[in-house]
């Protein structure tokens, strides 16, 4: 049977996914090609009409957005990240939503300034605004953290690391997490895992 195939460079999104399929142990091939080049590419066209990464193909199955991708390849070959109720999986579907609607778009603001902006495009504005943003969610998860190493107990689960790839641009963006200190705790354990660090 042929590998899963993940498109995308490793400083993109498809970070995310790269993990995700280190997590479950299988084997896959990435094509790891930068952006530019993806987009005059016909194959990655019919892949993802889109043109954005990551996209994953399973056999028949093409996919693309990266926590589909994830929900997808936990369940299917995940084992103990995928969880092990019907109510733990909705959590998870939660998590993964509101990481990517409550949290990504703020994080992604101030690390385009930090890192890609040009000095004279720089939006201090706009980033105050992301920054003050993020102290609600940020007690919405320490709060869910309370009392547990993980989002859905004692055990690391797809819920983790979808909303835990999200939120570690959290670091690279240097947000104050002191105030939420369950939160800061929970991903540092996420992000310490080996296959979060390519092995
Ligand atoms: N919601 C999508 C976002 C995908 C996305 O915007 N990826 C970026 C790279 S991290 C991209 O491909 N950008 C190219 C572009 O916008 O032209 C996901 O999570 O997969």
């Amino acid at each position: 049977m042929a590998k899963v195939k993940i498109w995308g460079p490793v400083q993109s999104r498809a970070a995310r996914v790269l993990w995700c399929a280190r997590e479950c142990g299988i084997e896959f091939d990435h094509v790891g090609t930068d952006l530019a080049a993806l987009k005059g590419d016909a194959e990655f066209a019919r892949i993802n009409p889109n043109a954005k990464v990551p996209a994953m193909q399973d056999g028949e199955l093409v996919l693309f957005e990266s926590m589909a991708i994830n929900l997808y390849l936990a369940h299917r070959y995940g084992k103990a990240l995928w969880p092990a109720t019907i109510e733990d999986e909705a959590r998870a579907y939660q998590w993964s939503f509101w990481g990517m609607t409550e949290v990504e778009r703020s994080l992604l603001t101030i690390v385009i300034d930090m890192f890609m902006t040009p000095p004279d495009k720089k939006n201090p504005k706009a980033v105050e605004e992301a920054k003050a943003s993020l102290g609600k969610p940020l007690g919405i998860l320490a709060g869910a953290l309370r009392g547990k190493p993980y989002l859905l107990g004692d055990s690391f689960t797809i819920a983790d690391l979808n909303l835990a790839s999200i939120m570690a641009w959290a670091k690279l963006a240097k947000i104050d997490m002191t105030g939420a200190a369950d939160a800061a705790g929970w991903l540092d354990r996420c992000l310490s895992r080996p296959a979060f660090r390519g092995k």
